[in-house]
């Protein structure tokens, strides 16, 4: 990352769970390149939150290399960015503490995510699900982020860590930045194919619910082909009425650039699978690039170990200041050449 103090730093993560889903995609991931111009970057895979709900060990590991080099595929530049893995900055963890010690019970219990994880998995609600926002938290402050660019699903989380950067500052002093964040206008939340009504995610059980960035185009003709809509027969962007019609449309003006309007007249009289078919065909053309590169990337370990270990560098670097200042402020006693 280019040091550039005028310019703001942004911030987000995207956990290690799976095969990425066009919903990361549109929703977070494809904006992050967009960004690197006008801010300094940080992005990172965050491995440590992923270990809240129980995952096997090889199979972690395998999948932190395959988001890191989906990243770097879908256009993030390490010469631009900072990009590393959660887990090789130890600030996060450290700063997590402070902020734990800032945080009210009740606020977390509150949070959407929580109270739906916790239902999905009552055998497992571990202390880390409930603790999740503050390490979160803790990723955004530790880099003093102004921008978190998000899917609508976490805006909530990017609320508390406003909430707990100004107790904080309002108890020791300013301190923090207060972070901010951002969606896409269009396709913040992206809907599963079979409940329109629900948001696609990676953990879905329906394989037929979610388009997966490492599917191949018969794959993804056909899940489109199956994408559940409704009967009227007109197609019409209207989220409330219309759900699953709205979202292919949401997904085409991500990959056309053409407005409602003009999807509207583009397929004025026709039927909805003319949709699917045209929808599908410009998801498979718009991820064609992405994949190729991503399988690329991926071949060569050394490569991307080298840019985890520079990434990891940097934003150790970068974070400890922001940590010195902390640990400052709250009365750790600081030794000097340390
Ligand atoms: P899981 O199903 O394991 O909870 P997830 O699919 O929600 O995972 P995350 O790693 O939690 O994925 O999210 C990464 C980013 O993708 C976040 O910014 C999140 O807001 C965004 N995101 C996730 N699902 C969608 C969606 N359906 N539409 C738009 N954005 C999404
Ligand atoms: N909780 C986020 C992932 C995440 C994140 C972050 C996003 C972890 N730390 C910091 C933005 C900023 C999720 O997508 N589930």
């Amino acid at each position: 990352m280019e040091k550039d103090n005028a310019k703001k730093i942004v911030f987000s993560g995207i956990q290690p769970t799976g095969s990425f889903t066009l919903g990361n995609y549109i929703g977070a991931v494809r904006n992050w390149p967009l960004l690197q111009d006008e801010y300094n970057c940080i992005y990172s895979v965050v491995d440590q939150h992923a270990l809240t709900v129980r995952q096997d060990p090889a199979t972690l590991r395998k999948r932190t290399y395959e988001a890191f080099a989906m990243l770097l595929a879908s256009g993030i530049d390490p010469e631009k960015s900072m990009l590393f893995v959660q887990s090789h900055n130890p600030i996060h963890s450290q700063l997590n503490w402070i902020l734990a010690c800032n945080v009210q019970y009740g606020e977390l219990t509150r949070m959407t995510q929580f109270k739906d994880k916790s239902a999905k998995h009552p055998e497992n609600i571990n202390g880390g699900l409930l603790t999740y926002p503050v390490l979160m938290a803790a990723d955004i402050l530790a880099y003093n982020a102004a921008v978190v660019p998000v899917g609508i699903d976490q805006k909530q989380h990017v609320e508390l860590a406003r909430n707990i950067a100004q107790r904080f500052n309002s108890v020791y002093g300013e301190t923090f930045v207060m972070p901010e964040a951002i969606s896409p206008k269009v396709g913040a939340k992206i809907m599963s194919l079979q409940e329109p009504t629900k948001k696609m995610s990676k953990s879905d059980e329906n394989l037929n619910a979610t388009i997966l960035l490492s599917d191949d185009k018969d794959a993804i003709m056909r899940k489109f082909k199956r994408a559940v809509t409704d009967s009227d027969g007109e197609i019409r962007y209207d989220v409330e009425n219309k759900p699953g019609v709205s979202n292919l449309m949401g997904i085409y003006n991500v990959f056309t650039g053409k407005s409602f309007e003009e999807i509207e007249k583009e397929f004025q009289g026709q039927g909805y699978g003319v949709l699917k078919e045209a929808v599908g065909q410009a998801v498979v053309d718009g991820l064609a690039p992405i994949q190729g590169e991503y399988n690329r990337i991926l071949s060569d370990k050394a490569y991307l170990e080298g840019v985890m270990k520079d990434g990891a560098m940097k934003a150790q670097r970068y974070s400890q200041r922001i940590l010195d200042k902390v640990y400052r402020k709250v009365g750790f006693v600081q030794l000097k050449n340390k």
